[in-house]
C-alpha cells in the first residue's frame, strides 16, 4: 500500500492532501465549484437548499485531508480504539460546529459576503437530524465530540433512522407528532457506502454438526437485510482530528426476491423489500420506558452486528482474535446494544471456531457496560419468546452464559435459591425473558452509573447482588456536555467574555474557566456578562418571534424548564407552582403589582403513547393560555410552550434563561446533563437533590444553588411509612387552592372532566410525590424572587456557576472513561 491517505499511485496524488486555500478567495472557489458541479446550478439561479448544499460541502472539503489523514494514523498505529455503540445519537445541527472545528468561520462568512449571501440564511437551512430522544442521545453526541477533540480513536455506531424524533406541533394545545422527514431535501454530511453493506440475519433454526470430531452449532437464519453504512465526520476543536460516526440504513438484499417475480407476484415481491427497510425506518419515541416491540429488537440487532462485523472486517485477515482486547471497546450505552454480547460469542465460537471458554473470556474484556437509568420499568426486558424466533442461536448462547454464571454464583452464595432467582438472566416471571442488564453486567469489564448519587444507587439498590459479586466492577462516570456546542457556539456572547478574561483555553481546559471567580467581584466584568445575559434574551425572543409569533417581555425573571415529559421529571410541579402565583393573584390575596415578573418556559415532548404525559402538556398549554390572557395578572406572569423542543432551540433557550428547573423527584434522575448546560451558562438551579444536580451544588456552593424537596433516603422513608397525598394536599392551603383552580375547570372552559384525570391522579396516587416536595418548592421560589431582586448579587453567583462547573466538560467525563475502563490513550 503507498504511503499516501488516498492509497492512491498516480504521480499527481502523491502531493500532500490539502483542503482547499485556507483564504476567502479559496473559500470563494470551492464554494462555486460545489454549487455549479455538485448542484448543477448557478449562483444567479440558485435555491437557499442549494446555496446551504454547496456551503456545507465547501466546510466538508476542508475537512476532508484530515479525515483521510486521520483514518490512515489509526490504522497504521494499530492502537486500541472505543467502538460506542449507541441506538440514539442527538447530533444536532452540523454547519456550525464544523465549520468551528475548520477555525474558518470568519473567512466562510466573508466569502458568504462576496457572493451577497447572508450567512444566517445558509444556517437556518439545516434540518437538525433528531436521531434521539433526549439525554442519553445527546450524550453520545457529546462523548464523540469530546474523543474527536481528545485525539482519541473511536468510531461511533448507530442506526441511520430515516425518520427521527417526531416533529411536535400543538392543536388546541395538545401535542400533534409529525413525521421528521430530516432527509428530504437530502444531507450534506452523509457519505453513503452501498459497496460496504453487511448482510445480517434473522429468524431460522439452530443445528449441531460434527466439525471433524467436535460437535459445533451453527444458525440457519430464515431472512436477511442488507446494513447499509453512511459515514459522518466527527471532527475535534481545531486540532486536526476526524473521527467517524458510522450509521447503518437498512435496505433489501435483492430489490426484487426473483422466485416471487416470477411466479407473478409483483406486490409480494415488493412487501418483503418493504419489510426488510423497515428496520431502520423510525426512531421509537419512548424516552426511559422501552415498549419491547419485535421492530425494535430488529434494530438493536441490526446495528449491533453490522457493527461488531465491520470492526472485525477491518482488522488484518491474520489477526489473531484472542488480541482484540488490546484493540477495542466495545461501549454499550444503555440495554440498547447488549445482544452484542451473544453477537460476538456467535462470531466467536461458531464462526472463527473459538473454545468457549476463550471467547468468553475475550468477550468479558471486550465490553463496557453504561446504565442511565434507575426506573426499573426502564430496564429492558426481551421475552425468550421473542428471542428464540429472531435470534435462535444468541438464545441458546444467553442461557449457557447464564448457567455457568449461576454456577459460578451458588459457588460463591451457596444455594440460596431466592438469591439465584434474583441475579439470573433469565427471569420467570411474568414471563420467562432475558433481562438485558443483567446479561451487560455480567459481560461487561465495567458497568459504570452516570452521576455519583446513581451509581451509589445502581450498587445499592437496583444491582446489590452483583455489586457484591464482583468487587471492582462498578464505577462512576458522571456525565458531561461539550463546551464547543453547548458553550463556545451557543453563547458567542459569553464565550467573548470570558476569552477576553482569562484566554481561549478554556473550551478544551473546562476547568479553568476557575479563574472567573475572581471576576465575580468585579463590577465592570459583572455588568457585561448582565449584558451579555439580556442580549441573549433578546436573541431568544428573535427566534420565539419568527418560529412562534411569541414575545418576551421586558424585565422579566426567565424561568426554564426544558427535558423530555414524564411524570418523574415533574413538569406538574413546577405547574402548581404557576398556578399558585396565579391563583394569589386572581383571589385578590396577592397584589400583581408585588408579583416579580416572570416568563416560565416549557419545552417537552411526550412520547406518543404516553397518555398521562399527554394530558400534562394540554395542560401547561391550557394554563398557559388563560394566565397569559388574564388582565388581572397585567402581564407579570407569562408561561410560554414553544412546541418542537430540540437542540436548535436549546441553544438558544439555555443561554438566555436566569433559572433552570431540576425538579425530579430524589433518586430518579439518573443524571440529567441539561442542568449542567444551564449552569455553564449562567443560569441558577433550583432542584432536587437528584442526579448530577448534587455535584452541581457541591460545586457552586450553597449559596449559589436553591435546594428544596425531600433527599433520596427521605423519599424512602416517606414510602416506608405509608404515602397519602391527599393528606399533603389537606395540610397546605396553596396546594389545595391551586388543585381546586385545576378541578374547578378554570383551566378547561369549566369543563371539570378535561384534567380531572391528573387532579385525582395527584391526589390519590402520585408516584413521584408531587404534593410532599410542594410546600417545599413553593418556600424555595420565594427565595428566588427575593435573590432576583438583587440583580448584581445575582449575576454574581451567576458567574460563579460559570466559574465552578468546568467539570461538567464531555472532555472530563471522557478522560474518566479512558483512564478507568477503556484504556485508550490518544493517537499523536
Ligand atoms: C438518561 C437519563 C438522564 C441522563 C441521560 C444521559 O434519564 O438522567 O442524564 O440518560 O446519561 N434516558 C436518559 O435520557
Amino acid at each position: 500500500e503507498s504511503a499516501h491517505p488516498l492509497g492512491a499511485t498516480h504521480p499527481l496524488a502523491l502531493a500532500p492532501v490539502t483542503g482547499p486555500a485556507s483564504s476567502v478567495d479559496g473559500f470563494v472557489r470551492q464554494f462555486l465549484r460545489n454549487l455549479n458541479y455538485e448542484r448543477g446550478v448557478p449562483l444567479s439561479a440558485s435555491t437557499p437548499n442549494d446555496r446551504y448544499m454547496a456551503f456545507a460541502m465547501t466546510v466538508r472539503d476542508y475537512l476532508m485531508a484530515r479525515w483521510l489523514e486521520d483514518q490512515k494514523r489509526q490504522r497504521e498505529a494499530q492502537a486500541k480504539g472505543v467502538a460506542y455503540l449507541s441506538a440514539e445519537y442527538l447530533l444536532g445541527r452540523q454547519l456550525d460546529n464544523n465549520l468551528l472545528a475548520t477555525g474558518l468561520s470568519e473567512i466562510a462568512t466573508a466569502a458568504m459576503e462576496t457572493c451577497g449571501i447572508d450567512i444566517d440564511d445558509l444556517r437556518a437551512q439545516e434540518v437538525e437530524p433528531g436521531l434521539g430522544n433526549g439525554g442519553l442521545g445527546r450524550l453520545a453526541a457529546c462523548f464523540i465530540d469530546s474523543l474527536a477533540t481528545l485525539g482519541v480513536p473511536n468510531t461511533g455506531y448507530g442506526i441511520r433512522y430515516e425518520y427521527g424524533i417526531f416533529r411536535q406541533t400543538f392543536e388546541d394545545g395538545q401535542q400533534v407528532e409529525q413525521p421528521d422527514s430530516w432527509l428530504r431535501l437530502g444531507s450534506p454530511w452523509e457519505f453513503p457506502h452501498p459497496e460496504a453493506a453487511r448482510t445480517i440475519s434473522f429468524g431460522g433454526h439452530t443445528e449441531t454438526y460434527d466439525d471433524e470430531g467436535t460437535e459445533r452449532s451453527r444458525w440457519v437464519p430464515a431472512w436477511n437485510v442488507l446494513a447499509v453504512p453512511y459515514n459522518y465526520m466527527v471532527p475535534g476543536y481545531l486540532n486536526g482530528r476526524v473521527n467517524t460516526l458510522r450509521l447503518w440504513s437498512a435496505k433489501a438484499t435483492n430489490s426484487f426476491d426473483l422466485r416471487v417475480f416470477n411466479s407473478g407476484d409483483y406486490e409480494e415481491a415488493v412487501r418483503s423489500q418493504t419489510f426488510a427497510e423497515n428496520i431502520s425506518k423510525v426512531l421509537y419515541p419512548e424516552d426511559s420506558t422501552p415498549q419491547g416491540k419485535e421492530l425494535r429488537l430488529q434494530q438493536q440487532y441490526f446495528f449491533v452486528a453490522a457493527s461488531i462485523g465491520d470492526f472485525l472486517a477491518s482488522l488484518p485477515a491474520d489477526f489473531d482474535p484472542a488480541n482484540l482486547p488490546d484493540r477495542i471497546i466495545f461501549q454499550l450505552n444503555d440495554t440498547h446494544p447488549v445482544i452484542g454480547v451473544p453477537e460476538l460469542m456467535r462470531v466467536l465460537v461458531d464462526e472463527k471456531k473459538m473454545a468457549w471458554e476463550d471467547a468468553w473470556g475475550i468477550t468479558q474484556k471486550c465490553f463496557a457496560y453504561t446504565c442511565h437509568t434507575l426506573l426499573p420499568e426502564a430496564l429492558e426486558v426481551w421475552s425468550v419468546d421473542l428471542l428464540g424466533r429472531l435470534l435462535p442461536r444468541h438464545l441458546e448462547i444467553i442461557y449457557r452464559i447464564n448457567d455457568e454464571f449461576l454456577v459460578e454464583v451458588r459457588e460463591r452464595f451457596g444455594d440460596d435459591e431466592m438469591r439465584i432467582r434474583n441475579m439470573s438472566i433469565i427471569s420467570e416471571f411474568p414471563d420467562r425473558s432475558v433481562r438485558m442488564a443483567f446479561l451487560a453486567t455480567v459481560a461487561g469489564a465495567k458497568v459504570n452509573g452516570v452521576a455519583e448519587l446513581h451509581s451509589q444507587l445502581l450498587r445499592e439498590k437496583v444491582l446489590p447482588d452483583f455489586n457484591e459479586f464482583y468487587p471492582g466492577k462498578f464505577t462512576n462516570v458522571t456525565n458531561g456536555v461539550t463546551p464547543r456546542r453547548f458553550v463556545r457556539l451557543s453563547n458567542p456572547g459569553l464565550s467573548t467574555l470570558i476569552t477576553e478574561a482569562i484566554g481561549p483555553g478554556w473550551v478544551t481546559d473546562l476547568e479553568r474557566l476557575r479563574e472567573l471567580e475572581t471576576y465575580a467581584e468585579d463590577t465592570q466584568f459583572r455588568d457585561a456578562f448582565a449584558q451579555v445575559k439580556a442580549a441573549n434574551k433578546r436573541r431568544l425572543g428573535d427566534v420565539l418571534r419568527a418560529r412562534d409569533g411569541v414575545e418576551i417581555s421586558d424585565g422579566h425573571m426567565l424561568d426554564v424548564m426544558v427535558k423530555r415529559l414524564h411524570e418523574y421529571k415533574r413538569q406538574m410541579l413546577k405547574l402548581l407552582h404557576i398556578v399558585t402565583e396565579y391563583e394569589g393573584i386572581v383571589s385578590g390575596r396577592v397584589a400583581a403589582s408585588d408579583v416579580q415578573p416572570r416568563t416560565f418556559v416549557f419545552g417537552a415532548k411526550a412520547a406518543p403513547g404516553y397518555v398521562m404525559a399527554k394530558r400534562i402538556i394540554h395542560l401547561i398549554n391550557a394554563v398557559g393560555s388563560v394566565v397569559n390572557d388574564d388582565p388581572r395578572v397585567e402581564g407579570r406572569l407569562k408561561v410560554l410552550f414553544p412546541p418542537n423542543y430540540n437542540v436548535t432551540l436549546a441553544e438558544r433557550l439555555i443561554p438566555a434563561a436566569d433559572l433552570s428547573e431540576q425538579i425530579s423527584l430524589a433518586g430518579k434522575e439518573a443524571s440529567g446533563t441539561g442542568n449542567m448546560k444551564f449552569a455553564l451558562n449562567g443560569a441558577l438551579t433550583i432542584g432536587t437533590d437528584d442526579g448530577a444536580n448534587v455535584e452541581i451544588r457541591e460545586l457552586v456552593g450553597d449559596d449559589n444553588f436553591f435546594l428544596f424537596g425531600m433527599s433520596e433516603p427521605e423519599v424512602e422513608a416517606l414510602w416506608a411509612r405509608g404515602y397519602k397525598p391527599a393528606e399533603f394536599y389537606q395540610a397546605d392551603d396553596g396546594l389545595r387552592r391551586a388543585m381546586d383552580l385545576i378541578a374547578s375547570g378554570a383551566f378547561s372552559g369549566g369543563d371539570k372532566t378535561v384534567f380531572e384525570p391528573i387532579v385525582s391522579n395527584l391526589l390519590y396516587d402520585d408516584r413521584f410525590m408531587v404534593l410532599a416536595d410542594y410546600s417545599s418548592y413553593i418556600a424555595e421560589q420565594a427565595k428566588v424572587d427575593a435573590a432576583y431582586a438583587d440583580q448584581d448579587a445575582w449575576t454574581r453567583s451567576a458567574i460563579l456557576n460559570v466559574a465552578r462547573c468546568g467539570f461538567f466538560s464531555s472532555d472530563r467525563s471522557m478522560r474518566d472513561y479512558i483512564e478507568r475502563i477503556w484504556h485508550t490513550p490518544p493517537v499523536i
